[in-house]
Protein backbone atom coordinates (compact mmCIF):
# COMPACT_ATOMS: atom_id res chain seq x y z
CA UNK A 1 0.00 0.00 0.00
CA UNK A 2 1.75 3.32 -1.07
CA UNK A 3 1.16 6.00 2.14
CA UNK A 4 0.64 10.21 1.10
CA UNK A 5 4.05 11.07 2.10
CA UNK A 6 2.38 14.83 2.46
CA UNK A 7 -1.32 15.55 3.86
CA UNK A 8 -2.59 18.89 3.09
CA UNK A 9 -2.80 19.45 6.43
CA UNK A 10 0.78 18.95 6.80
CA UNK A 11 1.52 21.41 4.71
CA UNK A 12 -0.27 23.89 5.67
CA UNK A 13 1.43 22.79 9.32
CA UNK A 14 4.67 23.38 7.85
CA UNK A 15 4.14 26.47 6.15
CA UNK A 16 2.60 27.85 9.45
CA UNK A 17 5.91 26.66 11.38
CA UNK A 18 8.35 28.69 9.02
CA UNK A 19 6.34 31.90 9.16
CA UNK A 20 5.91 31.61 12.76
CA UNK A 21 9.90 31.05 12.99
CA UNK A 22 11.35 33.73 11.01
CA UNK A 23 8.90 36.08 12.67
CA UNK A 24 11.37 35.52 15.11
CA UNK A 25 14.56 35.87 13.69
CA UNK A 26 13.14 39.05 11.83
CA UNK A 27 11.99 40.23 15.35
CA UNK A 28 15.27 40.98 16.34
CA UNK A 29 15.62 43.63 13.21
CA UNK A 30 14.38 46.65 14.46
CA UNK A 31 16.76 49.48 14.94
CA UNK A 32 17.87 49.71 18.17
CA UNK A 33 16.06 46.65 19.53
CA UNK A 34 18.34 45.09 21.75
CA UNK A 35 19.62 41.85 20.16
CA UNK A 36 23.33 40.68 20.04
CA UNK A 37 22.84 40.61 16.44
CA UNK A 38 22.55 44.70 16.53
CA UNK A 39 26.15 44.67 16.34
CA UNK A 40 27.77 47.79 17.66
CA UNK A 41 30.86 46.98 19.25
CA UNK A 42 33.85 44.32 19.41
CA UNK A 43 32.19 42.19 21.99
CA UNK A 44 28.97 41.85 20.41
CA UNK A 45 30.45 41.07 17.02
CA UNK A 46 32.25 38.06 18.62
CA UNK A 47 28.60 36.59 19.87
CA UNK A 48 27.33 37.17 16.99
CA UNK A 49 29.73 36.22 14.97
CA UNK A 50 29.55 32.34 16.84
CA UNK A 51 25.65 32.90 16.96
CA UNK A 52 26.11 32.24 12.80
CA UNK A 53 28.78 30.42 12.51
CA UNK A 54 27.04 27.27 14.67
CA UNK A 55 23.78 28.64 13.03
CA UNK A 56 25.34 27.47 9.30
CA UNK A 57 26.76 25.00 9.97
CA UNK A 58 23.39 23.63 12.20
CA UNK A 59 21.39 24.86 8.49
CA UNK A 60 24.55 23.13 6.19
CA UNK A 61 23.62 19.77 8.41
CA UNK A 62 19.98 19.83 8.26
CA UNK A 63 19.59 20.38 4.70
CA UNK A 64 22.13 17.28 3.94
CA UNK A 65 20.88 15.12 6.29
CA UNK A 66 16.92 16.33 5.64
CA UNK A 67 17.96 15.85 1.63
CA UNK A 68 19.30 12.65 2.32
CA UNK A 69 16.35 11.22 4.19
CA UNK A 70 13.75 13.07 2.01
CA UNK A 71 15.47 11.47 -1.57
CA UNK A 72 15.42 8.14 0.38
CA UNK A 73 11.88 8.51 2.10
CA UNK A 74 10.94 8.77 -1.97
CA UNK A 75 13.51 7.09 -3.89
CA UNK A 76 13.49 3.59 -1.77
CA UNK A 77 9.71 3.92 -0.53
CA UNK A 78 8.12 0.67 -0.34
CA UNK A 79 6.25 -0.34 -3.62
CA UNK A 80 4.27 -4.09 -3.92
CA UNK A 81 6.48 -7.62 -4.00
CA UNK A 82 10.33 -5.13 -3.16
CA UNK A 83 12.09 -7.49 -0.96
CA UNK A 84 13.81 -6.59 2.34
CA UNK A 85 16.63 -4.26 1.55
CA UNK A 86 20.59 -5.05 2.43
CA UNK A 87 21.00 -5.21 6.07
CA UNK A 88 24.15 -3.18 7.07
CA UNK A 89 24.16 -3.54 10.69
CA UNK A 90 27.64 -3.10 12.70
CA UNK A 91 29.56 -1.90 9.33
CA UNK A 92 32.15 -0.60 10.58
CA UNK A 93 33.31 1.80 8.09
CA UNK A 94 29.85 3.64 8.17
CA UNK A 95 30.25 3.60 12.57
CA UNK A 96 33.29 5.06 12.12
CA UNK A 97 32.34 7.73 9.40
CA UNK A 98 29.08 9.07 11.46
CA UNK A 99 31.31 9.57 14.40
CA UNK A 100 34.48 11.04 13.13
CA UNK A 101 31.84 13.52 11.35
CA UNK A 102 30.15 15.10 14.37
CA UNK A 103 32.80 14.85 16.47
CA UNK A 104 34.93 17.30 13.95
CA UNK A 105 32.19 19.35 13.67
CA UNK A 106 31.89 19.45 17.58
CA UNK A 107 35.82 20.41 17.77
CA UNK A 108 35.57 23.25 15.09
CA UNK A 109 32.59 24.79 17.21
CA UNK A 110 34.96 24.25 20.44
CA UNK A 111 37.64 26.34 18.64
CA UNK A 112 35.61 29.10 17.78
CA UNK A 113 34.15 29.22 20.96
CA UNK A 114 36.69 29.29 22.96
CA UNK A 115 38.28 31.90 20.72
CA UNK A 116 35.48 33.82 21.58
CA UNK A 117 35.59 33.55 25.33
CA UNK A 118 39.46 35.13 24.97
CA UNK A 119 38.31 37.90 22.62
CA UNK A 120 35.61 39.33 25.36
CA UNK A 121 37.83 38.06 28.40
CA UNK A 122 38.69 40.77 30.75
CA UNK A 123 42.63 40.30 29.79
CA UNK A 124 41.52 41.28 25.75
CA UNK A 125 40.39 44.97 27.22
CA UNK A 126 42.03 46.88 24.75
CA UNK A 127 45.17 49.10 26.74
CA UNK A 128 44.81 52.82 27.25
CA UNK A 129 46.85 55.73 25.43
CA UNK A 130 47.48 59.22 25.34
CA UNK A 131 45.61 59.72 22.96
CA UNK A 132 42.63 57.00 23.73
CA UNK A 133 42.52 56.86 27.65
CA UNK A 134 39.57 55.05 29.12
CA UNK A 135 36.52 55.56 30.78
CA UNK A 136 36.08 54.63 33.92
CA UNK A 137 32.56 53.74 35.39
CA UNK A 138 31.35 51.82 38.18
CA UNK A 139 27.60 50.74 38.08
CA UNK A 140 26.02 49.89 40.93
CA UNK A 141 22.85 47.80 41.00
CA UNK A 142 19.73 48.52 42.91
CA UNK A 143 16.13 47.67 43.38
CA UNK A 144 15.41 48.49 40.76
CA UNK A 145 17.11 50.79 38.93
CA UNK A 146 20.97 51.05 37.79
CA UNK A 147 23.41 54.14 39.03
CA UNK A 148 26.40 55.15 37.22
CA UNK A 149 29.27 56.63 38.83
CA UNK A 150 32.68 58.12 37.44
CA UNK A 151 35.30 58.16 40.05
CA UNK A 152 37.41 60.13 37.64
CA UNK A 153 34.87 63.19 36.90
CA UNK A 154 33.25 62.51 40.19
CA UNK A 155 29.87 62.55 38.33
CA UNK A 156 26.69 60.41 39.42
CA UNK A 157 23.98 59.66 37.33
CA UNK A 158 20.80 56.55 36.54
CA UNK A 159 18.97 54.78 34.19
CA UNK A 160 21.46 56.34 31.12
CA UNK A 161 25.25 55.37 30.86
CA UNK A 162 26.88 57.93 28.53
CA UNK A 163 29.75 57.08 26.78
CA UNK A 164 32.11 58.24 23.98
CA UNK A 165 32.03 56.42 20.50
CA UNK A 166 35.10 54.49 20.02
CA UNK A 167 36.38 54.56 23.45
CA UNK A 168 37.44 51.32 25.73
CA UNK A 169 34.87 51.57 28.67
CA UNK A 170 35.80 49.90 31.84
CA UNK A 171 32.57 49.38 34.02
CA UNK A 172 32.99 48.18 37.75
CA UNK A 173 30.45 46.26 38.68
CA UNK A 174 28.81 46.64 42.26
CA UNK A 175 25.99 45.64 44.50
CA UNK A 176 25.05 46.33 47.92
CA UNK A 177 21.98 44.02 47.41
CA UNK A 178 20.57 41.08 45.41
CA UNK A 179 22.64 39.81 42.32
CA UNK A 180 21.51 41.76 39.00
CA UNK A 181 23.56 41.21 35.84
CA UNK A 182 24.84 43.95 33.77
CA UNK A 183 23.92 43.19 29.88
CA UNK A 184 23.85 45.41 27.00
CA UNK A 185 23.33 43.23 24.09
CA UNK A 186 24.20 45.10 20.98
CA UNK A 187 27.72 46.29 23.16
CA UNK A 188 28.65 43.37 25.92
CA UNK A 189 27.49 40.35 27.33
CA UNK A 190 26.08 39.65 30.16
CA UNK A 191 28.00 39.94 34.13
CA UNK A 192 26.96 39.10 37.19
CA UNK A 193 26.92 42.02 39.62
CA UNK A 194 27.60 40.16 43.00
CA UNK A 195 27.19 41.86 46.29
CA UNK A 196 30.81 41.08 48.07
CA UNK A 197 32.26 40.64 44.88
CA UNK A 198 33.16 43.24 42.26
CA UNK A 199 32.92 41.93 38.46
CA UNK A 200 34.24 44.24 36.18
CA UNK A 201 33.76 43.84 32.39
CA UNK A 202 35.08 46.40 29.25
CA UNK A 203 33.05 47.04 25.94
CA UNK A 204 33.99 49.69 22.89
CA UNK A 205 31.05 51.01 21.08
CA UNK A 206 31.73 51.56 17.48
CA UNK A 207 28.97 53.58 16.74
CA UNK A 208 27.08 56.36 18.13
CA UNK A 209 23.35 56.34 19.24
CA UNK A 210 20.81 54.96 22.02
CA UNK A 211 21.49 51.36 23.01
CA UNK A 212 19.01 49.47 25.55
CA UNK A 213 20.61 48.10 28.70
CA UNK A 214 18.78 44.94 30.52
CA UNK A 215 19.34 43.78 33.72
CA UNK A 216 19.67 39.75 32.92
CA UNK A 217 19.72 38.11 36.49
CA UNK A 218 16.09 37.87 38.22
CA UNK A 219 16.48 40.26 41.25
CA UNK A 220 13.01 40.58 42.71
CA UNK A 221 9.27 41.63 41.41
CA UNK A 222 10.52 44.59 39.72
CA UNK A 223 13.63 42.77 37.36
CA UNK A 224 12.23 43.45 34.16
CA UNK A 225 11.61 47.45 34.98
CA UNK A 226 15.60 47.55 35.84
CA UNK A 227 16.48 48.48 32.18
CA UNK A 228 19.19 51.72 31.41
CA UNK A 229 19.89 53.47 28.29
CA UNK A 230 23.69 53.49 26.94
CA UNK A 231 24.27 56.80 25.16
CA UNK A 232 26.89 56.68 22.70
CA UNK A 233 28.57 60.08 21.46
CA UNK A 234 30.97 61.65 19.76
CA UNK A 235 34.06 62.76 22.23
CA UNK A 236 33.26 66.29 22.59
CA UNK A 237 29.59 66.18 23.19
CA UNK A 238 30.46 63.75 25.70
CA UNK A 239 32.92 65.72 27.58
CA UNK A 240 30.16 68.94 27.62
CA UNK A 241 27.61 66.60 29.08
CA UNK A 242 30.39 65.83 31.85
CA UNK A 243 30.91 69.21 32.87
CA UNK A 244 27.25 69.95 33.08
CA UNK A 245 26.84 67.23 35.32
CA UNK A 246 29.68 67.85 37.15
CA UNK A 247 27.52 71.34 38.09
CA UNK A 248 25.71 71.42 41.44
CA UNK A 249 21.87 71.66 40.92
CA UNK A 250 20.90 75.48 39.55
CA UNK A 251 18.84 77.58 42.02
CA UNK A 252 14.99 77.55 40.65
CA UNK A 253 14.31 80.97 39.50
CA UNK A 254 10.56 80.63 38.66
CA UNK A 255 8.14 80.35 41.94
CA UNK A 256 6.84 77.24 40.67
CA UNK A 257 10.18 75.30 40.66
CA UNK A 258 10.81 77.24 43.79
CA UNK A 259 7.98 75.80 45.72
CA UNK A 260 9.08 72.43 44.19
CA UNK A 261 12.45 72.59 45.51
CA UNK A 262 11.19 73.83 48.91
CA UNK A 263 8.63 69.99 49.10
CA UNK A 264 11.87 68.46 47.70
CA UNK A 265 13.46 69.04 50.58
CA UNK A 266 10.76 67.99 52.93
CA UNK A 267 9.09 64.99 51.46
CA UNK A 268 11.90 63.79 49.30
CA UNK A 269 15.62 64.37 50.70
CA UNK A 270 15.64 61.41 52.91
CA UNK A 271 15.54 58.95 49.40
CA UNK A 272 17.15 61.27 46.82
CA UNK A 273 20.17 63.33 47.18
CA UNK A 274 20.35 66.66 45.17
CA UNK A 275 23.64 67.94 44.98
CA UNK A 276 23.53 71.70 46.52
CA UNK A 277 20.36 71.19 48.10
CA UNK A 278 20.78 68.11 50.57
CA UNK A 279 23.42 66.49 49.59
CA UNK A 280 26.87 68.77 49.20
CA UNK A 281 28.99 66.42 46.28
CA UNK A 282 28.24 63.13 44.45
CA UNK A 283 29.31 59.86 45.81
CA UNK A 284 31.04 56.99 45.02
CA UNK A 285 28.34 54.17 46.70
CA UNK A 286 30.79 51.19 45.72
CA UNK A 287 33.01 52.87 47.89
CA UNK A 288 31.03 54.21 50.75
CA UNK A 289 27.80 52.20 51.23
CA UNK A 290 29.18 48.93 51.93
CA UNK A 291 28.71 46.90 54.79
CA UNK A 292 32.58 46.94 55.13
CA UNK A 293 34.04 49.09 58.25
CA UNK A 294 33.61 52.45 57.56
CA UNK A 295 30.72 51.47 54.95
CA UNK A 296 27.44 53.47 55.50
CA UNK A 297 24.37 52.73 55.87
CA UNK A 298 21.12 53.38 53.36
CA UNK A 299 19.73 56.42 54.99
CA UNK A 300 22.64 58.09 55.22
CA UNK A 301 23.50 61.32 53.05
CA UNK A 302 25.81 58.94 50.92
CA UNK A 303 23.62 56.62 50.92
CA UNK A 304 19.83 57.47 50.04
CA UNK A 305 17.77 54.91 48.52
CA UNK A 306 16.66 56.55 45.29
CA UNK A 307 18.82 58.24 42.33
CA UNK A 308 20.79 61.15 42.89
CA UNK A 309 18.18 63.85 41.26
CA UNK A 310 20.51 66.23 40.47
CA UNK A 311 20.58 67.04 36.59
CA UNK A 312 16.91 64.43 36.31
CA UNK A 313 16.03 67.07 33.66
CA UNK A 314 18.25 65.64 31.29
CA UNK A 315 17.87 62.08 31.34
CA UNK A 316 15.99 59.97 29.63
CA UNK A 317 14.30 57.38 31.29
CA UNK A 318 12.17 57.03 34.68
CA UNK A 319 12.91 54.01 37.45
CA UNK A 320 14.81 51.74 35.46
CA UNK A 321 12.66 52.95 32.05
CA UNK A 322 9.39 51.59 33.05
CA UNK A 323 8.48 55.81 31.74
CA UNK A 324 9.83 57.56 29.57
CA UNK A 325 11.44 60.89 30.48
CA UNK A 326 12.33 63.86 27.64
CA UNK A 327 10.15 62.64 24.65
CA UNK A 328 8.56 64.69 22.00
CA UNK A 329 4.89 63.00 23.19
CA UNK A 330 5.36 63.69 26.88
CA UNK A 331 4.86 67.23 27.63
CA UNK A 332 6.04 68.49 30.95
CA UNK A 333 5.31 71.84 30.21
CA UNK A 334 4.26 73.06 34.48
CA UNK A 335 1.50 75.20 32.36
CA UNK A 336 0.22 72.69 30.37
CA UNK A 337 -3.23 72.28 31.24
CA UNK A 338 -2.96 68.47 30.70
CA UNK A 339 -0.03 68.25 32.49
CA UNK A 340 -1.64 64.84 34.74
CA UNK A 341 -2.38 63.01 31.34
CA UNK A 342 0.33 64.30 29.02
CA UNK A 343 3.16 64.41 31.44
CA UNK A 344 5.20 61.26 31.97
CA UNK A 345 7.19 62.31 35.60
CA UNK A 346 3.52 63.63 36.59
CA UNK A 347 2.22 59.66 36.25
CA UNK A 348 5.18 58.72 38.41
CA UNK A 349 4.39 61.13 41.28
CA UNK A 350 0.61 60.36 41.22
CA UNK A 351 1.29 56.80 42.08
CA UNK A 352 4.63 55.50 41.75
CA UNK A 353 3.46 51.89 42.99
CA UNK A 354 0.30 51.79 40.26
CA UNK A 355 3.44 52.80 38.07
CA UNK A 356 6.09 50.41 39.61
CA UNK A 357 4.18 47.66 42.14
CA UNK A 358 6.61 47.06 44.61
CA UNK A 359 9.21 49.62 44.46
CA UNK A 360 11.11 51.24 46.79
CA UNK A 361 9.49 54.92 46.44
CA UNK A 362 6.76 54.85 49.48
CA UNK A 363 5.39 58.36 49.95
CA UNK A 364 2.23 59.90 50.83
CA UNK A 365 -0.45 61.20 47.69
CA UNK A 366 0.54 64.24 46.66
CA UNK A 367 -2.26 66.82 45.41
CA UNK A 368 -1.75 68.04 41.74
CA UNK A 369 -0.79 71.51 42.63
CA UNK A 370 1.84 69.73 44.36
CA UNK A 371 2.90 67.60 41.46
CA UNK A 372 3.10 70.79 39.29
CA UNK A 373 5.88 72.59 41.22
CA UNK A 374 7.87 69.32 41.70
CA UNK A 375 7.51 68.91 38.24
CA UNK A 376 8.40 72.70 36.87
CA UNK A 377 11.80 71.67 39.75
CA UNK A 378 12.76 68.63 38.28
CA UNK A 379 12.43 69.01 34.50
CA UNK A 380 14.37 72.13 35.28
CA UNK A 381 17.14 70.26 36.30
CA UNK A 382 19.23 70.18 32.99
C1 LIG B 1 11.15 56.13 50.66
C2 LIG B 1 12.12 56.63 49.76
C3 LIG B 1 11.68 57.62 48.70
C4 LIG B 1 11.00 58.81 48.87
C5 LIG B 1 10.53 59.43 50.17
C6 LIG B 1 10.89 59.40 47.57
N1 LIG B 1 11.44 58.57 46.62
FE1 LIG B 1 11.56 58.95 44.64
N2 LIG B 1 12.42 57.13 44.33
C7 LIG B 1 12.75 56.24 45.33
C8 LIG B 1 13.29 55.04 44.72
C9 LIG B 1 13.79 53.82 45.47
C10 LIG B 1 13.26 55.25 43.33
C11 LIG B 1 13.68 54.24 42.26
C12 LIG B 1 12.56 53.29 42.05
C13 LIG B 1 12.84 52.24 41.04
O1 LIG B 1 13.27 52.59 39.92
O2 LIG B 1 12.61 51.06 41.32
C14 LIG B 1 12.73 56.58 43.12
C15 LIG B 1 12.59 57.17 41.87
C16 LIG B 1 12.23 58.49 41.68
C17 LIG B 1 12.31 59.18 40.43
C18 LIG B 1 12.84 58.61 39.12
C19 LIG B 1 14.31 58.97 39.04
C20 LIG B 1 15.09 58.28 37.97
O3 LIG B 1 16.17 58.75 37.64
O4 LIG B 1 14.68 57.24 37.45
C21 LIG B 1 11.88 60.46 40.65
C22 LIG B 1 11.81 61.59 39.63
C23 LIG B 1 11.53 60.55 42.04
N3 LIG B 1 11.76 59.33 42.65
C24 LIG B 1 11.02 61.69 42.63
C25 LIG B 1 10.66 61.77 43.98
C26 LIG B 1 10.04 62.91 44.57
C27 LIG B 1 9.72 64.21 43.85
C28 LIG B 1 9.82 62.62 45.88
C29 LIG B 1 9.16 63.47 46.94
C30 LIG B 1 7.79 63.82 46.71
C31 LIG B 1 10.30 61.27 46.10
N4 LIG B 1 10.80 60.79 44.92
C32 LIG B 1 10.29 60.61 47.32
C33 LIG B 1 12.61 56.41 46.69
C34 LIG B 1 11.94 57.49 47.27
CU1 LIG C 1 18.51 43.54 38.63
Amino acid sequence: MRMPVFRRKKHWLAALTGVLLSSILLAACGENSPSILNVAGPVAESESSLFWLILYLALAIFILVEGVLIYSIFKYRERPGTPNPYQNHGNMLLELVWTVIPTVVLFVILFFTIRGLLQVAPEAEPAASASQPKIEVTAVGHQWYWEFYYPKYNVTTADTLEVPVGTTVHVKLFSNNVIHSFWVPSLTGKTDVVPGHDNTKWFVAQKTGLFTGICAEYCGTQHANMRFNVNVVDNSSFMTWISGQQQAAAAPTDALAQKGEALFKNQCASCHGIVGVNVTQFYNTAQECTDLPGGKANGTPQCLIGPNLTHFGSRSLIAGGVLDNNTKDNNCDPNNPNLMQSCNLAKWLKDPQAVKPGNDMAIGALSNAEIQQLIAYLEGLK
